[in-house]
């Protein structure tokens, strides 16, 4: 049974992989969880429709709202019904290759969509007076080109992609927000995290995702791109602790998440393969497409800021991480393989 309810809290992006471990984390703590989330031709809830229709939770811990981070009235609205204690900006278009498309609407969401935000924030609090507290999701991705090795609270961003770019403007508005307004707003300056609930199309999901099909005989190659790029790989549920520390904190600040290792692509290829007894070079094949034009080649994070100010430490290694995703997926291959011999059609991604 859940506590009972102390506060409500805002976020943004809760369909997302984040979304869904913070919601989880909040109501266990008895916040009441409102999450925004985009109108869609088929159903995007599926990472927590667990959450929602726990019938422990309660009717009231979970409630779901229409909108968009690049339609300023309504957030202002939103906030206004929700009136939070708390709101965490996880919401972005949040694939960096994909922002190479992208990138006019990579920076309205996830760069101006953050302005709208704080600006219903600020209005709000301004109307009620009562303080409301603000995480900004900022990204490793913002060190892009390194100017600094490992990166730290104070390494200049270079940011390599529209994404990171968008993300760069984000975090300084953020923080511009909290000096010209007082407001108690954070960043999270996070490393790459991944869980069983990342998107499919991120290389660490992808990977795992075919190793499951290629075991389970479903797939036979694996298109890759660039092997080589190094990433500091946590994991999710370890990552929103980290959020949900900042915020309670009585003054704001701004916080390296990150485990302090680094891995290739390459490396991530070898363990999961291995996890089910498969060479991964007699079955990962390199794509140009998946090539950036400009990569972000090494990312290592330095956490001694929130280790020693929040408390916050990762509690799951590399190869616990690439275990259970490798897990989770071959069950997942599992069940697909039993659809697929029942007849049933099994869709395989054409692109990711
Ligand atoms: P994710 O799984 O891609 O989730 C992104 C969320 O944003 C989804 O709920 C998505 O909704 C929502 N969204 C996209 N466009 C939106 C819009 N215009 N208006 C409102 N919502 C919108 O990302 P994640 O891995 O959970 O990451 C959470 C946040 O942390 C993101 O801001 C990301 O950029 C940032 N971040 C992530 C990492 C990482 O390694 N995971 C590291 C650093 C920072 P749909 O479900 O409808 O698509
Ligand atoms: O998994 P990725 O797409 O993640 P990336 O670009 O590091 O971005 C993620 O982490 C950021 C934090 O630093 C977040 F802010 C962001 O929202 C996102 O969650 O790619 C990781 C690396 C890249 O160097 C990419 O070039 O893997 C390389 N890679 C190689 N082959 C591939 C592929 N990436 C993808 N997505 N697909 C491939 O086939």
């Amino acid at each position: 049974m859940s506590a009972p309810i102390t506060k409500r809290a805002l976020v943004t992006g809760i369909t997302g992989q984040d979304g869904s471990y913070l919601a989880e984390l909040l109501i266990q703590k008895g916040y009441e969880v409102h999450g925004l989330m985009r109108r869609s031709s088929s159903f995007n809830t599926e990472r927590i429709d667990h959450v929602y229709q726990d019938p422990h939770a309660g009717p009231s811990r979970l409630t779901l709202h229409y909108g968009d981070l690049t339609d300023g009235n309504a957030l202002s609205r939103l906030v206004r019904t929700v009136d939070p204690h708390e709101v965490y900006n996880l919401g972005a278009q949040s694939h960096v290759r994909v922002s190479f498309d992208q990138p006019v609407y990579t920076g309205e969401t996830t760069g101006i969509g953050t302005l709208n935000l704080l600006e219903a924030v600020r209005v709000h609090q301004e109307e009620t007076g009562r303080p409301i507290r603000f995480y900004q999701a900022s990204s490793s991705e913002m060190f892009g080109l390194v100017q600094e090795v490992p990166q730290r609270e104070t390494t200049p961003f270079y940011p390599r992609s529209p994404y990171g770019c968008a993300k760069v403007y984000a975090h300084w508005i953020t923080i511009n927000y909290r000096e010209s307004y007082g407001l108690h707003a954070s960043c999270g300056i996070l490393f790459n995290h991944e869980s069983p609930r990342r998107g499919e199309t991120f290389v660490t999901r992808k990977i795992t995702r075919a190793v499951g099909r290629i075991a389970c005989g479903l797939q036979k190659t694996l298109w890759l791109g660039n092997l080589d790029a190094k990433r500091d790989w946590g994991f999710a549920g370890d990552y929103v602790d980290a959020m949900w520390l900042m915020l309670q904190r009585d003054e704001p600040g701004d916080y390296v998440i990150a485990t302090g290792e680094t891995h290739s692509v390459r490396e991530f290829c070898e363990k999961a393969f291995a996890c089910v007894g498969l060479d991964w070079e007699q079955h990962v094949r390199i794509d140009p497409r998946y090539f950036r034009p400009a990569e972000v080649d090494l990312l290592l994070g330095d956490a001694q800021k929130a280790r020693q100010v929040l408390g916050w430490e990762p509690k799951v290694g590399f190869e616990a991480l690439v275990g259970q995703m490798v897990d989770h997926d071959l069950e997942l291959a599992r069940r697909e393989h039993t659809l697929f011999r029942a007849g049933h059609a099994v869709h395989l991604p054409s692109e990711a």
